[in-house]
């Protein structure tokens, strides 16, 4: 008989057996093996999505081995394991960067070289994962390749959505958005875990159940399927998960009946429902609908994550479950407002279900959970209306209620030494619950305050200790009525979670000090020590050695190994370096060749032709009025007009040959940004095709943005433009990416660009702009009329307006550049104010680039002053700062 040699009961000899080889010959027949019995049935109809699905299958077998190993030895050490949630996962490709961090990039080359195909080609066949918007989805993607190569115990999770973000077609309107369908040739990635789900309640009422615990009942009943994918680590063994929660109903809810009777609809509404949560990725919640939409989105994250976080706890404690234990093993973030539903969720499940009181409970979920913010912008602090979060999760709001209850009175405890004068505006400001009555004991007290200041708080009639809320304090005054107000009472997002994280970081220096002295500051008063900087960083590994193999073969070369992709510190080690003649030529010609593949890119997508020896100029992220595209059209748009004034010699004298570039979606809804995407197109067009001006500007828009279009773009890149309003991005992520590529920048002292500039040198970054301590000021002096446009932006908006780029009415986007009264019109991201700096910032850079040997050695000690700017150090920092976790590798 076999000995067992583990739970499943599989033999040793077995297991053996299935040891996968790494050699050629032994992938390319796991590959046919795959290409036989999986995909398509036939080894003999292989094509190119046949090898693309049975080579990323025959990668999941050596996935799905080391995702074990890892599992179990989590499960055997138990050790404190990191969790992190996220409504976006944006991650991209996997192919490549799967048997890059196994180190099998070249036997599964060859391999498929040896059946008749090449990588590159296969690798192209993958649809992006676009489960994510932007940065705050993209580094969810980074962190969890930094936690699987540090060896970290630590998941994702996430959502299956069916469409993710939307396919961007460019045409001469401007964008139009096509449902993306990353599914629909299957996942060959994923492990559908039908084994694995949990019931998620919407609606329903709250009784008390003969114990006196509250009961959520009736309502509607959903589950949560979960859906695995393996992430590995590079050059480790240590594969985590990112289990995304898919919507279903079990097979009862089907009607029958209905349907025999020919109620087809009616008979599939149950399972209908369901799977709409999962459909896409942010549905436009403007109406109810699409509110109760998004918040079961969220609270079906949160709750399935929650549950399967608990039942792991409850597995590794081996039937001796001590909840004080919990904080010990278990750390959640909070991956922006998103799953802030965790907090009550934790906090139902504990006390309803688990039997804990409230305060065992408030304890623990308070040093379990903890928030990151990436955004001052106030419409992505989430709020939510009480009316319809009461009607979909009754038990949560009555939760919620007793925090913010609870939190009031902490408050007031803390002000009686100073009295409550003055104090009404900050407590509401800081509640969780917005338009909401006070309680009658705060208003009280507040009353009696206002009407006798001298009254010391120990001659009101306070019940001194009282600590919780069940015995609140019972103030006897007169309470006289404030007018109540109309507006709908909200539950603020952002403040619950600061009220019930231990930790609370920005993720920029400079954004992590707007945190505490702007957007929080009330909290940061009260608890200084909560609040942390978490820097951004990215992953070195797609983001310069995969996508960019030449000039990491540069690097490597001049470093003497290929340490630096584990410790990018190590690239500093360039410097020494910098004005070698060899190293130089090396990465002109390194860079030469990514530059070749995106001009042949370009050609394809769009049909323009670039010269390779132009300077390549790329501003790509999302379209938004505040990292302001609309500042580098309009500089593009004054450089032509001038262009245009000069002979062929002057021009020639005193630009030099750009392709300015840009990329991004804006979101469906949002019209102004869909103006400024036309308005790129329309300047486009005519500048493109203006023979005069030849070579020596050219403005492209790369259509459908996406992770893998920015690993084409970002290696090819000489300058990007990170020039938002400063103040207003929190990090920007691609400013890290473009400088690790030898890209140099140009920017405001905004978000990371402040600490890239410090570690480039700021010789190395060319700066322009207004501070964000003097936003605030000049935002004031245009209210009162008093900004004077530069001669030379009232320039550029005029010739927009004479026509010369087609008849579409700009009226209304450069209306938005006019006027005085503040959001949407009266500049208010202060394009006009930078403007001059900003075109007299890119003469530099035209002079600049002109000195071939000067502007490669800024280019090296970009990459050289990068390395701090890995996911690596960001993550260690979460790890040992934040969530107190520690390595433990497979052996
Ligand atoms: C983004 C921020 O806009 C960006 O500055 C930051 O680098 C990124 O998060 C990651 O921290 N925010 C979002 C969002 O993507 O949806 O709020």
């Amino acid at each position: 008989k076999p000995k067992t040699t583990d739970g499943n009961g599989i033999s040793n000899r077995y297991l053996q057996r299935s040891n996968l080889s790494n050699d050629a010959e032994s992938i390319a027949k796991n590959i046919i093996h795959h290409a036989e019995y999986s995909p398509f049935f036939s080894p003999l109809q292989f094509e190119l999505q046949a090898a693309y699905i049975a080579t990323a299958q025959s990668v999941r077998d050596t996935l799905i081995r080391n995702w074990n190993e890892t599992y179990r030895l989590f499960q055997d050490k138990n050790p404190k394991q990191a969790y992190y949630l996220s409504m976006e996962f944006l991650q991209g490709r996997a192919l490549l960067n799967a048997v890059g961090n196994l180190e099998l990039k070249d036997a599964y080359a060859e391999a498929l070289n040896n059946l008749g195909y090449t990588l590159e080609t296969v690798i192209e066949k993958e649809p992006d994962a676009a489960l994510g918007n932007g940065g705050l989805g993209r580094l969810a993607s980074c962190f969890l390749d930094s936690l699987a190569t540090l060896n970290l115990p630590a998941w994702g999770y996430g959502l299956r959505y069916r469409y993710g973000l939307f396919h961007q077609k460019i045409t001469k309107e401007g964008q139009e958005e096509v449902a993306e369908s990353w599914l629909e040739s299957g996942n060959p990635w994923e492990i559908p875990r039908l084994d694995i789900s949990y019931p998620i309640k919407f609606f329903g009422e709250v009784v008390e159940g003969s114990d006196g615990r509250k009961q959520w009942v009736n309502g509607e009943n959903i589950r949560a399927i979960a859906y695995d994918l393996p992430i590995p680590g590079y050059k480790t063994k240590n594969t985590i998960n990112l289990r995304l929660w898919s919507t279903s109903v079990p097979a009862e809810s089907f009607n029958l009946s209905a349907f025999n009777a020919g109620h087809h609809d009616e008979a599939n509404q149950a399972h209908a429902n369901a799977a709409k949560i999962c459909n896409v990725l942010y549905p436009g919640d403007d109406s109810k609908e699409g509110k109760i939409l998004r918040l079961k989105q969220q609270y079906t994250l949160c709750s399935a994550s929650l549950q399967d976080i608990i039942f792991h706890f409850k597995e590794r404690s081996k039937n001796k479950v001590n909840w004080s234990e919990f904080p010990n093993k278990v750390a959640i973030q909070m991956n922006d407002t998103h799953p802030t539903l965790s907090v009550p969720e934790l906090m139902r499940i504990l006390v309803d279900l688990e039997g804990l009181s409230w305060e065992e409970a408030w304890n623990i979920t308070q040093k379990t959970v903890a928030y990151t913010n990436h955004t001052v912008l106030p419409e992505a602090l989430e709020r939510w209306p009480l009316e319809i979060m009461k009607k979909l999760l009754p038990r949560h709001v009555e939760i919620i209620e007793k925090i913010d209850e609870q939190f009031l009175l902490s408050i007031v405890e803390l002000h009686k030494p100073t009295g409550f004068t003055n104090f009404e505006d900050t407590l509401k400001k800081m509640r969780i619950l917005e338009n909401v009555e006070l309680p009658p004991w705060v208003t009280s007290l507040l009353v009696s305050s206002s009407e006798s200041e001298e009254v010391s708080s120990s001659e009101q009639e306070i019940d001194e200790d009282a600590t919780s809320i069940d015995d609140s304090p019972k103030v006897t005054a007169k309470v006289t009525k404030k007018p109540v107000s109309t507006a709908p009472g909200m539950v603020r997002m952002a403040n619950l979670c600061v009220i019930a994280g231990h930790t609370v970081n920005g993720v920029a220096a400079i954004h992590s000090e707007i945190v505490k002295n702007e957007v929080f500051n009330d909290f940061y008063k009260i608890w200084p020590n909560k609040f942390q900087n978490k820097t951004n960083g990215v992953t070195p590994r797609r983001w310069l050695y995969f996508c960019n193999p030449e000039l990491s073969k540069v690097i490597t070369k001049w470093l003497g190994s290929e340490d630096w992709v584990l410790r990018t510190d190590d690239l500093t080690k360039l410097r020494q370096f910098a004005e070698n003649d060899e190293l130089q030529k090396e990465w002109r010609e390194a860079k030469r060749i990514r530059k070749l593949k995106l001009a042949a890119y370009i050609k394809e997508k769009t049909g323009y032709t670039i010269n390779p020896d132009a300077l390549f100029d790329i501003q790509v992220k999302r379209i938004h009025e505040y990292k302001r595209q609309f500042l580098n059209i309009l500089g593009i748009v004054y450089r032509y007009k001038k262009m245009k004034e000069m002979t062929p010699e002057e021009r020639r004298a005193k630009y030099t040959p750009r392709v300015c570039i840009f990329g991004g979606k804006a979101f469906a809804t949002y019209v102004q940004a869909k103006r400024i995407v036309r308005l790129i197109t329309d300047v486009g067009a005519v500048i493109n095709n203006d023979p005069e001006i030849g070579d020596l500007l050219k403005v492209i828009f790369v259509p459908d943005y996406n992770v893998s279009v920015a690993e084409i773009l970002i290696p090819a890149s000489e300058l990007s433009e990170h020039i938002s309003t400063a103040g207003m991005e929190a990090s920007g992520t691609s400013n890290m990416k473009f400088a690790m590529n030898g890209c140099v920048l140009i920017g405001t002292l905004d978000g990371a660009n402040v600490e890239i500039r410090e570690c480039v040198g700021e010789e190395n970054f060319f700066l322009f702009g207004a501070y964000a301590h003097e936003i605030a000021g000049l935002r004031q002096e245009r209210r009162e009329g008093k900004f004077k446009p530069d001669p030379r932006f009232e320039e550029a908006k005029a010739f927009i307006r004479s026509g010369a780029f087609g008849k579409y009415d700009y009226t209304e986007l450069l209306g938005s550049l006019e006027g005085n009264e503040g959001f949407g019109r009266g500049d208010y991201f202060l394009v006009g104010k930078d403007f001059p700096a900003y075109i007299e910032c890119q003469d530099l850079v035209d002079k600049a680039y002109k000195d071939v040997k000067a502007w490669t050695k800024m280019s090296i000690l970009n990459t050289a002053g990068s390395g701090m700017f890995s996911s690596d150090r960001t993550i260690l920092q979460y790890a040992n700062e934040i969530w107190s976790i520690s390595p433990l590798p497979v052996p």
